[in-house]
């Protein structure tokens, strides 16, 4: 069922005993939002901790302070950016099926969850969670800003993406204003790469070709050059936007090796619907960005891709 922020707020408000779920492979938004929400419901002095399938980078740790109590029985659960309960991954998978309220901004949420607060014209969950604490009337600390900062500054590829609005620098300009260190963040997350990333940015870029007269570039993360650049997933956050940068690329796709096959990013321009051309493949996402998962090998990967593409773009 669908909420309003405002009814989000009588819910969180309500609560006890709070976990809070953000999604595998977490990024800026997930945690930041996640924790944000953690903090909030802490000054409440509710008993809350975050739970995410995959270890925290360590890029976020001048947000990740909070004292987490462990063994509490949940009884409210709440997933924070998470469009579909696959996403919980592995370590969290036994939430599914129990999320009371989701609280997200992807198009392609699959309403999973008791209660959902949707709002897709957010450029980031962070950014919908600032309204829910204002409705609350939660302070919003010098931590909880920075929090909030990062889930918007990343889900928008720092303030560069489509998905800004007037309304998403506004929240950013309150945030500042309440202490968030904005050029700190920002450093932090778009202007350091550690050698591992560029090594692998150097390999990953040996392997980009083109197709539909130049539109489509695609790139291949192998597991080899995660072998050979030493690098962890988490530093390869913001790679698949590379070839979406090439002058002249309509669609970018980076097709990334898992066990059985190949779990695919699409990045595109205004003209293309990605997640329209993931739904094909079984995937989806947002309008510029989405994801899909072909299984086989990379060459069936490729040519699956360029078929699904096939419609959108002119040969
Ligand atoms: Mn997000």
């Amino acid at each position: 069922m669908d909420i309003s922020v405002k009814e989000t707020a009588r819910q969180l408000e309500r609560a006890q005993d709070v976990v809070i779920v953000a999604h595998k492979s977490p990024d800026g938004d997930t945690l930041g939002s996640s924790f944000a929400l953690l903090y909030a419901l802490q000054a409440l002095g509710k008993r809350a901790r975050v739970e995410c399938s995959d270890p925290f980078p360590k890029k976020y740790e001048y947000f990740l302070k909070g004292y987490q109590p462990e063994g509490f029985e949940e009884r409210f659960v709440v997933s924070v950016d998470v469009a579909d309960e696959k996403l919980f991954g592995p370590g969290t998978g036994h939430y599914a099926g129990k999320a009371d309220l989701c609280i997200d901004h992807h198009q392609t949420n699959t309403d999973y969850a008791r209660c959902r607060c949707l709002d897709y014209g957010k450029a980031a969950t962070a950014q919908l969670m600032y309204f829910i604490f204002r409705e609350m009337g939660a302070a919003v600390t010098p931590l909880i800003a920075d929090c909030l900062f990062t889930g918007i500054t990343t889900d928008t590829g720092c303030f560069r993406y489509t998905n800004v609005t007037a309304e998403t620098h506004e929240v950013a300009a309150r945030l500042i204003g309440l202490g968030a260190q904005a050029g700190e963040i920002n450093r932090i997350m778009f202007e350091t790469k550690s050698k591992s990333r560029i090594a692998v940015e150097r390999m990953v870029m040996e392997s980009l070709e083109y197709d539909f007269s130049g539109r489509c570039a695609m790139i291949c993360i192998s597991k080899d050059i995660l072998t050979r650049s030493g690098a962890s997933e988490d530093e390869l956050e913001g790679v698949s936007a590379m070839p979406r940068q090439i002058e002249g690329v309509m669609a970018g796709v980076t097709l990334s090796e898992r066990e059985d096959g190949y779990k695919v990013s699409l990045r595109t321009s205004e003209q293309i619907d990605a997640a329209e051309v993931c739904a094909l493949l079984g995937g989806g996402g947002h309008a510029r960005a989405a994801g899909c998962f072909i299984s086989g090998d990379l060459n069936s990967a490729k040519a699956a891709m360029r078929q699904a593409l096939a419609g959108f773009l002119p040969a």
